[in-house]
């Protein structure tokens, strides 16, 4: 018989999650196939991604895990573990003064529940050696450097904030065709785990405004560590305060970069649309 599967979905920004209480046991209760099907927004509960709420490990809380609409494995998500933190909470699940130590494949995160019902997380240091991107485009820091994409020259800063990143600025972010230059940044053969991709337009220094193209998953409303990455990205670049107001197709996220510590903290929405149980015939095995 096929496992019950009961599931709330989330958004944060309309980048949207169906989440999944497996506290029970370290093993994701769907594989990623399945995670497509779920995905699926004609053929199944439509997200872009789904996120399980695992028992803790080194040390944590609790842990995520992350598959893609696509069904690959990212490291880390911003905006999702917004939605785990309220996921977590409404579970009943305890917190020390709000705050949830989550282990991730991309290091130790801590989101915690502020007053205004936002979610502030410390989303730890950025990477920013090649090596550590990864990508084979230089051999030390990538900042500013040239790309040919689509049979134009980019100027791209490379950013790992636990998954890779790959900013450009542009002069008119409204202005790029998304669906048809994001797959070629994505799949270019100088990211051997393939990147997201952020397209950056500088309203102000501390105002950027921001497209995403996001490895597995596409053209998504926003991204968290997409945002995180765009800040470092513009301090590097010199065209940016390290705190900025990141503003996404589906709305504002705030970014701090201390100088103090080096860490990004991130503050930002995190809403539950609805829970609900996977039909019994659903899930292919
Ligand atoms: O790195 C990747 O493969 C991303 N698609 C992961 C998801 C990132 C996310 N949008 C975020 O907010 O950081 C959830």
């Amino acid at each position: 018989m096929a496992p019950t599967v009961a599931f709330t979905k989330y958004h944060g920004l309309g980048n949207d999650f169906v989440m999944i209480d497996n506290r029970h046991s370290p093993e994701p209760v769907l594989t990623p196939e399945q995670a497509v099907q779920v995905c699926d927004r004609n053929f199944g509960v439509g997200a872009d991604g789904v996120i399980f709420a695992l028992p803790a490990q080194e040390g944590a809380d609790y842990s995520m895990r992350i598959y893609n609409s696509d069904g690959s494995e990212p490291e880390m998500c911003g905006n999702g573990i917004r939605c785990l933190a309220k996921f977590l909470h409404e579970l009943g699940a305890e917190a020390e003064q709000g705050r949830y130590r989550i282990h991730t494949l991309g290091g130790l995160i801590v989101p915690e529940l502020t007053a205004d019902g936002q979610v502030t997380v410390d989303m730890g240091e950025p990477r920013l050696l090649a090596t550590e991107i990864p990508t084979t485009l230089a051999s030390e820091k990538v900042v500013n450097l040239p790309l040919e994409v689509a049979g134009q020259t980019w100027q791209v800063t490379c950013v790992n904030m636990g998954n890779p990143h790959c900013i450009t600025f542009v002069e008119d972010v409204d202005a790029i065709s998304l669906a048809e230059i994001g797959p070629q940044f994505e799949h270019h053969a100088v990211f051997p785990q393939r990147t997201n991709t952020e397209f950056v337009q500088v309203v102000r220094p501390d105002y950027l405004k921001m497209r995403v193209w996001e490895r597995g998953a596409g053209p998504t409303l926003a991204c968290g560590t997409g945002a995180c990455a765009t800040v470092v990205a513009a301090v590097l670049n010199g065209r940016s305060e390290r705190q900025a107001t990141v503003e996404l197709p589906g709305g504002p996220l705030l970014i701090h970069w201390s100088a103090a510590d080096n860490h990004l903290h991130m503050s930002g929405p995190a809403q539950a649309v609805f829970s609900g149980t996977l039909a019994s015939d659903f899930l292919k095995s």
